[in-house]
Parts: C-alpha cells; structure tokens; sequence
C-alpha cells in the first residue's frame, strides 16, 4: 500500500485556492502559468524579503509588482497606517489626508495642478480617456504594442494587421467597434506614429504611453519617441497622457516626464502612490480636470477613493523618498546587479541581455538592443521559465513572466545584491 504522500502547505492553500478563485488568483499573472508550477503564498514581507507558507524565505525582486519602493513592511508606513486606523479608516467625506497626498503629488508632478485619486491603474487610465475624449470632443485614441494601462474595454486592444491599423479586441468579451477607436502603434517608433498623426491627428483625442515601458519588460524610450509624441499631440490638438503608474516616483522624485523633460497633458500615477495600498490617480491642468464631476460634466466615482489608509501610506512613503532620494543608490544596486547578470550570461556563451533604468530591470534571453516590442517577445521563454524557477530555488523571488519588470527596493542591500549574483551564476551554468 503506497503511502498517499502528505500534501504541502503550499499545494493545499493552492487547491483551496483554486476551488474558490478562477485560476486560484486574483489576477492572472500570480498563477505561475508563464514560468510553469504552483504558485507561492507569500504571508511575511520584511524589507527586501518575503517569507511563503511553508517558512521559505526569497529576496523579493516583484515587490507587489511596484508599490514596495521602500520593501515590505517599512516602519514609516506602519506607523502611520497604525496611527490612522485609531480614528477610523473610511469615511465617504473629503479627509484631510487627501489634501496632504495631493500636495505631495503636486510637489513631485507640477503638471498635476489638480489630481483626482482612484483606486487602481485602470480607474485612473480609464478615466485620464473619458476625460480627454470629452475634452476633445474626438473619439479616437493611440496605445502602444507592448504598453498596458490596465484592462479597460478600450485598452485591452492589440495591433491589427497592419502597422498602424485601429486594434482588434484582445479579449473575448471587448466590443470590436470599441477597441477599433484605439490605434495601436509600434513603441519607438516616431516615423511611424507621425505618419499616423498625419492621418488621423485631428481626431485623435489621446496618445497615451508608458514613458519607460515595463509591461514589456522593461524598454526605454529611444531618443527622440517621446519628443515625436509631443510635438505631434501638440501640434494636432491631442493630448498626451503619460501613464506613469510604474514610473511615477520610482524613476525619480519627479517620475519619467522630469528624467525626459517632457510636460504631459494628463499623468497617470499608481502603485507607489499608496504604498501597496489601493491608491492611484490622475492629473493635469486645472483648466483641464476641472471638466470632472461635479465641477463639470464629465463623470467619474469611487466608493474608496481617497481612502484615508491608502492616503497614509502613500503619504508615509512619498515623505521617505522626498527627504531621503534613494535614487543613485537604487539605480547603481540595479547597475550592479544587471551587470552581474549579464557577465554570468556571457561566461556561459548566453544571449542575455539586461534593460535596466533606475531601479527598474528584465533579463531578456536574446541578444541586444531590446526597444520594441517585436525584440521584447523575442525573448526565450523558456531559458527564463527555468531561470525563474532555478533563482526560485535559490531563494531569489523574480516576476514569474519574461514580459514584466522587477524593481529593486531601498531595502535591498549589498550583500543582498551579492547574493543574487551568486544565485544567478549557478542557475545560468545550470540551464
Ligand atoms: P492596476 O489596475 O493593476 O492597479 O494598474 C494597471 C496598470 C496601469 N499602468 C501600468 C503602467 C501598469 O503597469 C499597470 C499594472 N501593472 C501590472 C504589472 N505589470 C500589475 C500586476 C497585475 O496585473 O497583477
């Protein structure tokens, strides 16, 4: 009689798991499905580690996919997350915690003259579009293959046939006639989008972009892309809505259009907004956003937004990175670790190549330059499935998709960093 072996921690919580939530998630990219086995229950984070269900502990690399700047659990946000929920923690009134993030946001993002908080990524994209087809009066907008802003009907569009052609849903259940006012244009690509502009300019309503792509991995703008997509939004009448939810305070204080030198017409903002809690935004001229319920017309809601908790964390967090700019330590962290990668890629006769900006990086298992999308898909799936789950083994937690960015945190430290590369060197001889 074989002894039924005695079911993990781990396994149980994922069957039980999945008997409750379609794909055992609540989004798709936690199920481990781009990298293959079961996916971890992470309970504990401290600094720059976490700890799974089975007491495994990893140097965390996904950082909740962004929020964690200041790595899981910092004093600062527990302490005022702490002090906020003595007085209670949700109102469905103006709190004056909102007041105070909104100037932190302004501080930060003087093209945000007003800002209006949502919940998530997609609330603020979504609502950034309406805002701006009202503004416009024009129905058409631009994304870029590769960039996500979320999964709003509109922008869950991939590219048509052609280059430069209105999207396809890509997602059973979006409209086709809606995703066909949303063209979808390569990223990168300034030759290709002004002659879009030329086309189509005067009913383009948005250009919304990822200023540093990072739902690619991660893919910087090649000179001049996010000049083009100035001057031609200007020059045609349309806005320009960057979605700075990844970058916004992670690429500096002031985000990508401060690194870039580019004033957009509206900005997305997220994740590090709250510091893990739900919290976003979007922002633009006065003149502009003062179109938003209940000042004008246009309208946009949300039971939880401006939720004092998320305020006090986002405030907490923005405070630390305000007094303290962790930015060259991050960005020279990642430098290190990207070049150690790729040394221990080329040891083994590997294309590898790593992107990093700041403190934003992807492996991509392909030779270099990788600055599209087309060179980003590219990449061997399959070298980083075992790459994931080798560093996995080592306890190193990477993003369990090729096609996402990791972020390295103020908690990480030195000989966290050596670790990895340590880690990184076994597994690359290995696969
Ligand atoms: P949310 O609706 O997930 O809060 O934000 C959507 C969004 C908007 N804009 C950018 C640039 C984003 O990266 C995101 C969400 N990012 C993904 C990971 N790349 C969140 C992780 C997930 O989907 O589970």
């Amino acid at each position: 009689m074989t002894k039924k072996k005695k079911e993990s921690v781990n396994a149980r919580l994922w069957r039980q798991a999945q008997a409750l939530m379609p794909g055992g998630v609540s989004s798709p990219v936690r199920a481990f499905k781009a990298v293959g086995g079961d996916p971890l229950f992470f309970v504990k984070g401290r600094g720059a580690e976490v700890v799974d269900a089975e007491g495994r502990r990893f140097i965390d690399y996904v950082g909740a996919w962004g929020p964690l700047i200041l790595g899981h659990a910092p004093p600062a946000v527990a302490r005022a997350l702490r002090a906020t929920l003595a007085y209670g923690w949700g109102f469905g009134a103006t709190h004056p915690l909102e007041i105070e993030l909104a100037s932190l946001v302004q501080d930060a993002f003087p093209s945000m003259e007003r800002v209006r908080f949502v919940s998530s990524g997609t609330e603020a994209a979504m609502s950034a579009v309406r805002l701006a087809r009202a503004a416009t009066r024009r129905e058409l907008i631009v994304k870029f293959i590769g960039c996500y802003h979320g999964h709003a009907d509109g922008l869950l569009v991939r590219a048509g046939s052609g280059v430069a052609t209105f999207g396809l849903p890509d997602s059973p259940g979006v409209v086709k006639r809606l995703a066909e006012k949303t063209l979808v244009l390569p990223y990168n690509d300034a030759e290709v989008f002004k002659e879009a502009m030329l086309r189509h300019g005067e009913r383009i309503a948005c250009v919304l972009v990822e200023p540093v792509a990072g739902n690619m991995g991660v893919v910087p703008p090649v000179p001049g892309f996010l000049e083009a997509l100035r001057a031609g939004t200007k020059h045609y009448g349309a806005l320009l809505a960057f979605d700075e939810v990844i970058t916004g305070f992670r690429l500096g204080w002031s985000g990508a259009q401060a690194v870039f030198k580019i004033r957009p017409d509206l900005t997305l903002l997220g994740k590090i907004l709250g510091g893990g809690l739900p919290a976003a935004a979007y922002g633009g001229s006065a003149h502009l956003m003062e179109r938003l319920a209940p000042q004008g017309a246009v309208y946009q809601a949300g039971t939880l937004s401006g939720n004092p908790l998320a305020m006090a964390a986002g405030i907490a967090t923005l405070s630390v990175l305000r007094r303290t700019r962790p930015y060259q330590r991050l960005a020279r962290l990642t430098e290190r670790l990207a070049r150690g990668i790729e040394a221990a890629g080329r040891r083994k006769g590997m294309a590898l190549t790593v992107n990093r900006v700041g403190s934003l990086w992807t492996p991509f298992f392909r030779e270099p330059p990788v600055l599209s999308y087309i060179s980003a898909s590219g990449t061997n799936r399959t070298l980083y499935a075992r790459f994931f789950r080798g560093m996995l083994a080592r306890g190193v937690s990477l993003p369990p998709s090729a096609l996402e960015a990791a972020f390295v945190s103020t908690a990480h430290t030195e000989r966290q960093i050596d670790r990895t590369l340590e880690a990184a060197r076994k597994v690359l001889k290995a696969i």
